[in-house]
């Protein structure tokens, strides 16, 4: 079956052989939702407990990691939706000290498929840059993303420095990532929590359909 060679071809690393099997599944008009959540997700989580399990290391995963991106640019085209006039605008980024980014770039497309304009800040981002990148682009919403136990601390930075400008009531703060919690983030002052990419542009979407009455 097709979405088990694709998971099967990104645990190996074929980016291209991945970028091939995803088209053409869309081709024959498989649903993108279950190309991303059982052939893409489905190798990236194997990848996941095999590193974990220490049976493989950062090069394979990297490897992994790359045939996932080169699936995701070509779904890109049907989860965005260039083209519509944008209902508001997100800022999004992965905390200091944290590399991990194809979460991040999964809510920006589902985001971008909202019709929501998303500001990509990138990986690595502390608390000055977010504060340069709030009055530079005016965001509605701020997304942080953290996959590390040790790096969900620089949510919590970073929400601390906006305060510290008084710049903190001009978005709305959204949290995710692996180890994050609901929980976590009533303690750390953030608007939202969200487990995954489709249910953060969901909420997103109805902040936004709120904030401005549409
Ligand atoms: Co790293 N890594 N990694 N890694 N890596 C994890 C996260 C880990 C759980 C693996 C493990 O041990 N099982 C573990 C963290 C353990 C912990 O902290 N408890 C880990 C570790 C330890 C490390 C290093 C420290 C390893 C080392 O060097 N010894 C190192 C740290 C580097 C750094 O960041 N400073 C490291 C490095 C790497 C690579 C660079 C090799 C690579 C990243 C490549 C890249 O991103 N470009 C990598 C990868 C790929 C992983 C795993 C295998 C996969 C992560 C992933 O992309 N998942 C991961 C294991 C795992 O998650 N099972 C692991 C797919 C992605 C779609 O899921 O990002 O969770 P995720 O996003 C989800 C949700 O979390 C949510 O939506 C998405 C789903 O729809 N979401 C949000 C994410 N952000 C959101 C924001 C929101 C809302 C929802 O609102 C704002």
């Amino acid at each position: 079956m097709i979405l088990t060679d694709i998971s099967l071809m990104l645990q190996k690393g074929r980016a291209n052989e991945v970028k091939k099997l995803v088209q053409e599944a869309l081709d024959e008009g498989i649903d993108h939702n279950k190309i991303l959540n059982d052939g893409l997700l489905g190798g990236m989580n194997v990848i996941g407990r095999k590193f974990k399990a220490n049976e493989i290391f950062v090069p394979e995963v990297l490897i992994a990691a790359r045939a996932m991106n080169s699936g995701m640019e070509i779904l890109k085209p049907v989860l965005t939706n260039k083209g519509v006039k944008p209902i508001g605008k997100a800022m999004i980024c992965t905390v200091k000290g944290d590399l991990h980014d194809i979460g991040k770039n999964l809510v920006k497309m589902m985001f971008e498929g909202k019709g929501i304009e998303v500001i990509d800040l990138g990986v690595d981002i502390d608390g000055d840059q977010v504060i340069e990148g709030i009055k530079e682009h005016n965001p509605d919403i701020l997304c942080l993303s953290a996959l590390l136990t040790t790096t969900m601390f620089s949510q919590k930075e970073i929400i601390e420095a906006l305060i510290e400008v008084d710049i903190r009531k001009e978005v709305a703060i959204m949290i995710g990532g692996a180890p994050v919690t609901k929980e976590y983030a009533v303690q750390i002052g953030a608007d939202s929590y969200r487990p995954d990419a489709a249910s953060a542009a969901e909420w997103a979407a109805d902040y936004l359909k709120e904030k401005y009455n549409v």
